[in-house]
Formats: structure tokens, sequence, C-alpha cells
């Protein structure tokens, strides 16, 4: 039997690194004053909400930005923080010669150089000991005829192949999904129709990461997850919320009760298939633009775990009879008791149980305070 308690103590989500570079849209940066040089100063950063949520031990580090000359330091420097590396995040999608895209690109030169770049990231991995890989492509075409859609994906598939090969064993390549931008016709990975079919060719250490963003307005994201997970190709989850496109809001801010369907199909699939919560990777991925970034990702944090929390309350039992019965009514009955639950006091219980601050924010704010 799942209770609040139980599955909040395997609950676990990384930071990103990049959650602590400046921010901004392409009019402009904001400073917050809490952005950091480097790597160094962006893992003391996650180390700082950390030290205030206590479930966030792990780091999503994006390479070439988090590269230094002595990779035994670097993880020496994460672990004696108390952290570890979740997932290494490649990318493709900086360097001039991607203008046209990386692993999909037209020509053979540019796709191995960004094969180059995902083996490099293995051995990365491999030397962070990080589990997932953890890829998302910018290619893409911005007009029709640009490009060939099939060649494409078979130029990206044949990419894939050797660097799922490559991987260490046990550990996961996760294909991220995107409706569009940078490219504004076509995506070579636009949905997760598209995910699960390169994963279904890359092989079964390809699995599907959806980050919330990524879906067009109107998307029944809980629809997605329960379908991937039904397939065993869901490979985690990159949080945020959108309001339109890719705003990279905070969790919850804008669909609260969007995040709590998500929630409730990831623990009804754990009562069904027996898929464990924490089988996959959950990761924030968010830009704070006009917000200080520690506030935001911890404020995000607090918003899956109250999905979460809310999610397990649900009497899947009662639904499934209304369901049976065609009692629409009652169903909807069902989920509103669960989601208008206020969970704060079973979290605020659970966190003092584990001995981390009950109040992450206020904690992080005063340890900010006192500088
Ligand atoms: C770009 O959309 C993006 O936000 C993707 O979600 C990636 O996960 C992230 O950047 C880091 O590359
Ligand atoms: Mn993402």
């Amino acid at each position: 039997m799942l209770d609040s308690a139980d599955v909040l103590s395997r609950f676990r989500i990384a930071l990103p690194t990049w959650g602590f570079s400046p921010m901004g849209t392409r009019f402009g940066t904001f400073r917050m004053g809490d952005e950091a040089a480097d790597v160094f100063g962006r893992i003391d950063a996650c180390a700082e909400v950390q030290a205030s949520l206590g479930m966030t031990p792990g780091l999503a580090m994006h390479f070439p930005w988090d590269s230094v000359p002595d990779w035994a330091g670097l993880a020496r420097y994460v672990r004696d923080r108390g952290l570890r590396v979740e997932a290494v995040n490649p990318n493709t999608f900086e360097d001039q010669i991607y203008r046209l895209g990386s692993v999909a690109h037209p020509q053979a030169e540019v796709r191995a150089k960004a094969q180059e770049h995902l083996l490099e990231c293995v051995e990365i991995q491999r030397r962070l000991e990080a589990p997932y890989l953890s890829l998302w492509f910018a290619d893409g075409t911005n007009y029709p005829g640009q490009g060939d859609f099939r060649r494409r994906h078979a130029a990206m598939v044949e990419v894939l192949l050797p660097v799922a090969r490559a991987l260490p064993s046990g550990s996961v390549m996760l294909l991220e999904y995107k409706p569009f931008e940078p490219a504004f016709y076509h995506t070579d990975i636009a949905d997760w129709g598209a995910a699960i079919l390169t994963a279904q060719e890359v092989g079964p250490q390809a699995r599907v990461i959806v980050d919330l963003g990524h879906h067009l307005p109107g998307a029944n994201v809980e629809y997605t997850v329960a379908m991937l997970q039904h397939t065993g190709r869901l490979g985690g989850f990159h949080l945020n919320n959108r309001k339109y496109a890719d705003d990279d809001l905070i969790s919850g801010s804008i669909d609260p009760y969007g995040l709590f369907l998500i929630f409730r199909e990831l623990v009804k699939g754990e009562r069904l298939y027996g898929r464990r919560l924490e089988s996959i990777s959950y990761a924030l991925d968010q830009s704070a633009n006009v917000e200080a970034k520690g506030p935001a990702l911890i404020l995000s944090t607090m918003a899956a775990c109250e999905a979460l929390a809310k999610a397990v309350l649900v009497d899947e039992k009662e639904l499934e009879e209304a369901e049976q019965q065609g009692d629409v009514i009652r169903s909807q009955s069902i989920l509103r008791e669960a989601f208008l639950t206020d969970v704060r006091p079973t979290i605020a219980a659970f966190r003092r149980s584990q001995g981390w601050p009950e109040d992450p924010l206020q904690h992080y704010l005063a340890q900010r305070r006192k500088g």
C-alpha cells in the first residue's frame, strides 16, 4: 500500500547546474545576484539548495559548459558536498557547425562531430558515474523542403546506435522531444511518438524523457506519461511549467492540477505495473528570468512533492468502480477530493522525520541572509 511518507522517501529530484547560469530571454538577461561564474560555483549553489531541500542530491550537468581538465577532481568536488551526478547533458546546438542540425545534419562530417561529442559525454558519464545520458537535440528545419524527414531520422538513428552501445552498463540514454524551437517548421524529435520510435530503433538502453514545457497547447501530458510508462519507455522528467511554449516557469505555477494528474499516472503505474517511482529520473529544467534561481528551484521541488503527495490520496479502487458504472460525477469528485487536500502538513511532518528543514524556502532565504 502506498502512502505519502513512503513515496516521498523514495522521491529525489536532480538540480540542473545550468540553473545557476545567467538566464533571460533573447531580449535581455537580468542579474539576480545568485548567478555562478563557473562549474564549481554552480555546484556550490546546488549544494546550498540541497542543504535546504534534502531531497535533491543529484546534479544534471551540461557539457562542455561544465567541463574541466581534472575529471577526478570534479567528481571529488561533487562527492565532498554530499552530491552525485545524475545526468550528463551534451551540447550539440551552439557550435557554428550546427547551424543546420547535429545528429540529423545532411552532412556526414557534422554528424560525425556530433557523435564524437556524444561519445565524449559517455566517457564523462563513466568518470562521474552518472546513470543517465540525457539528450536533447535542436535539430530540425525552418522551411518545407529544407530537409528530408526520413533521411534525417535515419541519419540520427545511425549516429545514436554506437552511442547507445558505448553507454556504461546499466545506464540509460534519455531522448527528449520538443515540438518547435529553435527550428520552427519541423523538429527531428518533435513529440513522444517520434521519441519512442527513435528509442525503439536505438535499443533497450534508450528511453523517453518528458520535459513538461515541450508540448503544444492543449496536449494531454498525463496521457503521454501513461502511454510511455505502459511501454516501459518512460525514462524521466524535466520538471517546469509552461503557459505558451517552452516557458520554463516554476513547476506547478501555471497548472498545478496538470502536475497532479501527471503524478497520479506515475503512482498508478507503480500500483499497476510495479514500475517504481524512483526507477526513472527527475530533474528540474527551468529558466528563472525575473526571479532568484535557488528559490525558484525550491518552489518547483515543493510543487512536485505536493503533486505526488496528493496523487497517492486518490482512491483508485473507488475511481475504478465509478469508471465501471459510468459515474462521471463521482470520478470527478474523487479526483477533486485528492487534489484539494492540503498536503502541506503531511509534507512538513515527513521532512521533520528526515531531519530536513521543514520549510525549505524560509530556510534557504535565512541562510542567504546570514551570508
Ligand atoms: C531547450 O529546450 C532545453 O531547455 C531542453 O529542455 C534541454 O533539456 C535543456 O535545454 C538543456 O539542454
Ligand atoms: Mn528539458
